[in-house]
């Protein structure tokens, strides 16, 4: 079908909003910003925070609390920072994190109060009775100031190892494997009201360590321990998010714990490509989604906010570009997978983040030789990680080209301006697919091939 009026909004506007295909608007909504989403959600997004650049950056601390709800003292609430030496404590980054949280409306998540890394030597030597006591009073002494201010600890953190055993840490050396369950027991009388939680990394995934983390857990619970839930650090590296994810998450969430993301970065080959990032993307959105698709799973942190620090260049040689803020606080494409899966509004939904080219066009005429006629095809190819779900294609001719018959579309021209609005039945184009439509079309002299092409108003690359 063709008709020659001017029909360029084949779509309504609120119609291409509701299928997350354009921003309608520059003012933010509560739903732009990853905070907004997760608010929207009830859900934690939390940031692991370094005191150096929360003194020294304003774009850290602007970003921080636009973005996110929740934080994390990345390294000041560590056993090394609080109390350095015996009975000495040191507050004052600790106190600069919460105080910031507080100031920002964020929830704050403790970490951590008995760990075998981290912790100062004077601990580390202690005996027996000595070393229960040293983490009876540094478990009371730090949630008893933090009550109320801190809403959930990493009461044990990395207790089991990479071979699926309990660490043998001083800890349990010292003390047997009940230091796990004591430090639980003192947290609970140290503050009622925090959620306790045990913490590790490597167990996002069905795995061997994850299966003794579901059987540690479920005895601590069968014997009354006070556990509330458990921390999926989830370091990870490109390409690697496990399909079990969203299951192992469950199986916890099954046992009454609730569980939480608690370290998420995604670290690539440093310098990452496009398609690098492209795919840190989908496996930010991965990640999240598998939080967001179960009702025990109360929230995500990054474990930083920006690659412009963070813990990951530091320990892995040529390995970077881990969070969802680049190293000058542009969003990457990643900030937009993390939006995405918390069902915020602020992306087309074409995967790159930029909000530029999610498509791929290939026009291609057949002229009728002789005679001033030609036929069209133009394949469409969605280049993004989302779902396209309704599509107008516009372009313009170059030459005096006039479209006389058409398919597969519901096609209008204007002057020069060409408009192409899906049928019922080619809407919906998923990632890496192509549909294709056409049209004949007749001219003067010359049949110049269009070559700007836009698709729900974002640019197109050709092929
Ligand atoms: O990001 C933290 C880094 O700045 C510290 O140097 C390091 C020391 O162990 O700890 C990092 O944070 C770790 C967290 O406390 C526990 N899970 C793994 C994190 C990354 O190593």
């Amino acid at each position: 079908m063709i008709t020659h009026t001017p029909h360029r909004v084949a779509l309504t506007s609120a119609a291409l909003v509701a299928a997350g295909l354009i921003v309608t608007s520059s003012s933010a909504t509560a739903q732009e910003t990853l905070r907004g989403a997760a608010d929207e959600q009830g859900l934690r997004i939390g940031a692991a925070v370094a005191n150096g650049p929360l003194s020294n950056e304003s774009q850290y601390r602007d970003v921080l609390s636009t973005e996110y709800n929740g934080v994390t003292a990345e390294n000041s609430m560590k056993w090394e920072s609080l109390q350095p030496s015996q009975g000495q404590f040191n507050w004052s980054d600790a106190d600069e994190i919460v105080d910031f949280a507080q100031s920002n409306g964020q929830s704050v998540h403790g970490h951590t109060l008995v760990w075998h890394s981290q912790t100062p030597n004077w601990v580390q030597n202690l005996q027996g009775q000595d070393l229960q006591d040293a983490m009876e009073n540094h478990i009371n002494t730090v949630m008893g100031r933090y009550a109320g201010d801190v809403e959930s600890w990493d009461v044990v953190n990395e207790p089991i190892g990479d071979d699926a055993n309990l660490r043998n840490s001083f800890w349990m050396q010292e003390l047997g494997e009940d230091y796990i369950a004591e430090a639980f027991q003192i947290a609970r009388s140290a503050d009622p009201n925090a959620k306790l939680y045990i913490n590790d990394y490597n167990i996002d995934g069905i795995n061997a360590k994850s299966d003794a983390y579901y059987d540690l857990v479920s005895d601590l619970l069968d014997q009354g321990v006070p556990i509330d839930g458990i921390g999926f650090q989830g370091h990870r590296v490109l390409g690697d998010v496990p399909s079990s994810l969203e299951d192992n998450i469950r199986r916890f969430a099954q046992l009454g714990l609730e569980v939480q993301l608690t370290e998420i970065d995604i670290r690539i080959d440093t310098p990452a490509s496009d398609s690098e990032l492209e795919q840190q993307r989908d496996n930010y959105e991965e990640m999240v989604n598998a939080c967001v698709s179960v009702n025990g799973c109360v929230g995500v942190t990054t474990w930083g906010i920006t690659d412009r620090h963070s813990w990951v260049p530091d320990q892995f040689d040529g390995q970077g570009a881990a969070l969802p803020f680049d190293e000058n606080y542009n969003k990457k494409p990643a900030y937009y997978g993390i939006l995405e899966a918390l069902g915020g509004e602020g992306d087309p939904g074409n995967g790159n983040g930029n909000g530029d080219t999610a498509c791929e066009v290939n026009y291609s005429a057949n002229d009728w030789g002789g005679a001033p006629g030609f036929t069209a095809s133009v394949d469409i190819t969605n280049t993004g990680s989302g779902t396209i779900d309704g599509w107008t294609l516009e372009f313009t001719f170059p030459g005096d080209q006039t479209i006389t018959d058409s398919w597969s579309a519901d096609w209008s021209q204007s002057g020069a301006d060409v408009t192409a609005t899906n049928a019922s039945w080619n809407g919906t184009i998923g990632p890496n697919q192509s549909i294709s439509i056409g049209f004949n079309g007749s001219y003067t002299d010359s049949n110049p091939a269009p070559t700007e092409f836009t698709l729900n108003g974002e640019p197109c690359t050709t092929g």
